[in-house]
């Protein structure tokens, strides 16, 4: 069975309590079950994460490596605009990479712009809330 990884970065785990006009009235729980059933009726496997530290998402990442997982569909939040390191984890990693931004990020704060993490991402979606990570799983199960 193919396997996807949903990584959320720091501070996901508040959507749905604050800021909706910017993030969204869905929990990180609606999306992620969303996500699954998508998954399960394409016949995938998936495996949800959220952290707010750098180092367990890149552990994360390692873990996905070594596991047979063939895409990760990351959020990086903040680490986006910050992490080589995320970059370089993503870089050992040899399956498809897609980035979500639940936000336009190009419509936010100039140190939004940047990603390192579109380096490595095969497809970037920013812009379109949850339904982002939807269309992202679709291009994943589409291979
Ligand atoms: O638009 C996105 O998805 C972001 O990755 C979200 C990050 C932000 O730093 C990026 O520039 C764009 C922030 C996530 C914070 O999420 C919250 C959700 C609810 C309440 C407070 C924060």
């Amino acid at each position: 069975m193919s396997k996807v990884l949903v990584l959320h970065g720091p501070n996901l785990n508040l959507l749905g309590t604050r800021q909706p006009e910017i993030y969204g009235r869905e929990t990180l729980e609606d999306i992620d079950n969303a996500l699954r059933e998508q998954a399960a009726r394409g016949g995938w496997e998936m495996l949800c994460r959220q952290s707010n530290h750098e180092g367990e998402l890149i552990d994360a990442i390692h873990a996905a490596r070594l596991d047979g997982t063939t895409a990760i569909i990351i959020n990086p939040a903040a680490y986006t605009h910050t992490s080589v390191a995320i970059l370089d984890a993503l870089n050992a990693f040899d399956g498809k990479v897609i980035e979500v931004h639940l936000s336009n990020v190009h419509q936010r704060e100039a140190f939004r712009h940047h990603s390192y993490v579109s380096l490595r991402a095969d497809g970037v979606i920013a812009g379109l809330g949850s339904q982002g990570y939807r269309l992202a799983l679709e291009a994943v199960m589409a291979g």
